[in-house]
């Protein structure tokens, strides 16, 4: 069988979608998640990686993904598409249980590798979304910055926008998290994307490789370098 290198998707389909943690499929593939608030492109960067048109919904409604979407990519690691926060209109009773459900695949799922944290680069920084990025490094939960929809605004405002939302976290975060930005109208920032979950691979296959054989499913996130952290001196972070 040909070797399959996790950069060059050669297959991409949808697995199944889950309430909740119980409701995931097996942890053994390593997972990417996509995260961040409803309309800031979830789903599009999903197909933009993928180079489909519609593997994942894309909606001009926010708030209408509330269930947790694996897509499995070259039969060796999945995305998976979170539903998003922020949305009012989403019932007050759903919200609850989504973020319950969201909140434990962030915490507890094993075989999460990185949440890719997307956040509107065209607007300055929302506290929605600096609550929810403090609240990943509170739990210790590894994460990327990606700036979506940078063709919507100017080069000039896209880049304000970034350093503004990376000098309020340096005022808890130890070090920056890694950035990237992209646009799914534009299809650029693709293959830095592509670079972060091929290495991540690289790693997780290495730490697996490296320890005396066992029936465990590979820890994705125990193998990867440590997540950006808060800073300890801090009041808990609310959720988002
Ligand atoms: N200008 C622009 N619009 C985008 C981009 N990516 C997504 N959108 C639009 O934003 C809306 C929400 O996209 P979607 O992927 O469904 O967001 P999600 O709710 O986070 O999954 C849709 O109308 C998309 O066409 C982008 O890179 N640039
Ligand atoms: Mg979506």
């Amino acid at each position: 069988m040909p070797v399959l290198e996790p950069v060059n998707i050669v297959s991409a389909r949808f697995e199944c979608s889950a309430l909740d943690l119980e409701g995931c499929p097996d942890e053994i593939l390593p997972e990417f998640a996509f995260i961040g608030r409803s309309n800031v492109g979830k789903s599009s960067l999903v197909n933009f990686l993928t180079g489909s048109t519609d593997l994942a919904k894309v909606s001009a409604k926010p708030g209408s993904t509330k269930t947790l979407n694996f897509f499995e990519l070259n039969r060796r690691w999945r995305l998976v598409d979170l539903p998003g926060y922020g949305y009012a209109h989403v019932a007050r009773k759903d919200s609850k249980k989504f973020n319950k459900s969201v909140m434990e695949y962030l915490r507890d799922r094993p075989n999460l590798c990185c949440v890719f944290a997307l956040v509107d680069g065209s607007l300055p920084p929302q506290a929605l979304d600096l609550e929810f990025v403090e609240w990943l490094a509170a739990n210790e939960v590894p994460f990327v910055l990606v700036f979506t929809k940078s063709d919507a605004a100017n080069p000039g405002t896209v880049q304000a926008n970034i350093q503004d939302f990376q000098s309020r976290i340096s005022s808890w975060c130890d070090g920056l998290p890694d950035t990237l930005v992209c646009s799914a109208r534009k299809l650029s920032g693709r293959t830095a994307l592509l670079k972060v979950i091929d290495e991540a691979l690289k790693s997780v296959t290495e730490g697996v490789a490296s320890e005396i054989p066992t029936n465990e499913p590979p820890k994705g996130r125990k193998s990867l370098p440590a997540a950006p952290r808060r800073r300890p001196d801090r009041d808990s972070a609310r959720p988002w």
